[in-house]
């Protein structure tokens, strides 16, 4: 089969519209999402009760909010009665659709799904989606910005903050959506078709939600399932799991990874070398990008620039300004986002890097000694690799957080490790336990949520602290 462009097998993919008009529809979670998808079925005529399991009072802007919209909410644990008189239920990323209430109304035949799979049944923009453990937002940002730089309409959401279903909901017109897409995402939405789909990594995280890492796989490997053979299946040959999943999917396979991991005679895909990437493509034949300005440390970071380029490059984006994107780009915060250098040591955020994985990454574009700042609220994942990864790299561990009692066991025997009870101890004993030319790093290898909102709130408070002591250094 021809492969053919996006325009034209867009026309074929005839939006799966449900009718909403009148509908008694009930949205889990009052987020970002859930007050996205609230408004959004208000203004198509359904009516909307939004339930939600936090305490009232943190949520009583998002209360008024709905109550001005017309939505009856339901705060407190989540009630049976609350689903029995549903047409539709929508469920938030962070709201497990496992729980009791919504097995129940599934098993009476009522619609138990996501935001992504609403937005999708009434969408026809074609959709770069982009997946994986680690990485996902880099990648989602160099897609959108090498499709605009070849001067295509964009919108870029998803799990990196913006709800698709708030694009829908906009009327606001773009060519393509590039998307990045969790786990939990892919576990409601069962029609999502993907014209382009990007698997960068699988490792353990989540093991919180999923029972175990076959579970957590699985549904991962949804990105892939209701594509068909003319769209692309963009993955990482150099990572096993993600290696079958692309092996497994029936659209184009455009295979990304290092010289040793694809096969030389592939016809299609990108190689990485030790100048850039070598990119295989009909009907553009081969192509070189360079790598030589490309300012992300670490190997990591080149496998999410060389599935940037592919998935670009299949959406339309041209080779020469997709190497301009790729040398422009400096980076996203709180990803090994350099903070400051005070009397010497350089502080580093990456309170992104909630798993061991990110840990290892992060810690391998370092040369020198590290004091490694780590802990927060446990995803129930096999912390124990850290210990082999810190004995090989980390001087010093200061530990905090939900999981410090796990982590001070298992770090102890093989660096020195501080505890502390604070943001404002953890940057005062690394410093304090510094000398100059050192780094340190917030990768905390967990979750946020024991202390902040989220890991942004967590790496500004760290950014604070740094400033802080520069402020002290001055004075
Ligand atoms: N809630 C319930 N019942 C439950 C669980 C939660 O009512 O059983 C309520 C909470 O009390 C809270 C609300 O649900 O008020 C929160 O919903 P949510 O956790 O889905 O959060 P949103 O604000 O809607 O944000 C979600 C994503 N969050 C999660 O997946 C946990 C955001 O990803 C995403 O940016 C946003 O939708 C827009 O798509 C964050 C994330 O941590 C960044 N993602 C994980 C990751 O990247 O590893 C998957």
């Amino acid at each position: 089969m021809t492969h053919q462009p996006i325009n034209q097998s867009t026309k074929q993919q005839m939006a799966k519209e449900m009718h909403l008009e009148g509908k008694n529809t009930v949205v889990v979670g009052l987020g970002v999402t859930g007050r996205a998808v609230a408004r959004f079925l208000r203004s198509r005529g359904a009516a909307v009760c939004a339930a939600d399991s936090a305490d009232p009072q943190p949520l009583a802007a998002a209360a008024a909010e709905m109550a001005a919209l017309g939505v009856e909410t339901k705060i407190g644990p989540h009630s049976s009665e609350t689903f029995a008189g549903a047409d539709l239920i929508v469920v938030s990323p962070g709201v497990p659709h496992t729980l009791g209430p919504l097995r129940e109304a599934a098993g009476r035949g009522v619609p138990v799904i996501g935001e992504i799979e609403l937005a999708c049944r009434f969408m026809s923009t074609p959709i770069v989606a982009v997946s994986g453990t680690n990485g996902k937002t880099t990648t989602t940002t160099l897609i959108g910005r090498m499709l605009e730089a070849a001067g295509m309409q964009v919108f870029v959401g998803g799990n990196i903050g913006n709800p698709l279903i708030g694009f829908v909901d906009s009327g606001e017109k773009a060519q393509i959506a590039v998307v990045e897409i969790s786990s939990f995402q892919l576990d409601t939405a069962d029609t999502f078709r993907p014209k382009v789909a990007v698997m960068l990594n699988v490792a353990e995280d989540h093991l919180d939600r999923y029972p175990d890492m076959d579970a957590y796989i699985a549904s991962k490997a949804r990105l892939f399932r209701n594509q068909r053979p003319d769209d692309d299946a963009v993955f990482n040959a150099s990572d096993p799991r993600v290696r079958a999943m692309g092996e497994a999917a029936v659209s184009r396979r455009l295979p990304f990874g290092w010289a040793q991991d694809i096969d030389a005679a592939a016809t299609e895909g990108a190689v990485l070398t030790a100048e850039g990437i070598r990119v295989k493509m009909a009907p553009l034949g081969t192509v070189d990008i360079s790598l030589a300005d490309f300012g992300l440390p670490g190997p990591h970071n080149r496998e999410n620039a060389a599935a940037a380029v592919l998935a670009a490059m299949a959406a339309g984006a041209d080779a020469k300004r997709t190497e301009a994107v790729l040398s422009a780009f400096t980076g996203l915060a709180h990803r090994l986002e350099r903070v400051a250098t005070v009397e010497g040591v350089t502080f580093y955020d990456d309170s992104k890097a909630t798993n061991v994985d990110a840990v290892r990454r992060a810690l391998e574009t370092f040369s020198g000694p590290v004091v490694l700042l780590l802990g927060g609220r446990d995803k129930n994942t096999d912390l124990g690799p850290l210990a082999q990864i810190a004995a090989a790299r980390v001087q010093q561990a200061v530990v905090m957080g939900e999981a410090a009692d796990r982590l001070e066991r298992l770090l102890a025997p093989v660096v020195a490790v501080t505890r502390v009870d604070s943001m404002a101890a953890a940057v005062q004993t690394a410093f304090s336990l510094s000398r100059p030319g050192m780094a340190v790093l917030l990768s905390p290898a967990c979750a946020s949520f024991d202390w902040y909102e989220n890991y942004a709130r967590r790496g500004e408070d760290f950014r604070r602290q740094v400033e802080a002591l520069q402020r002290r250094e001055k004075a």
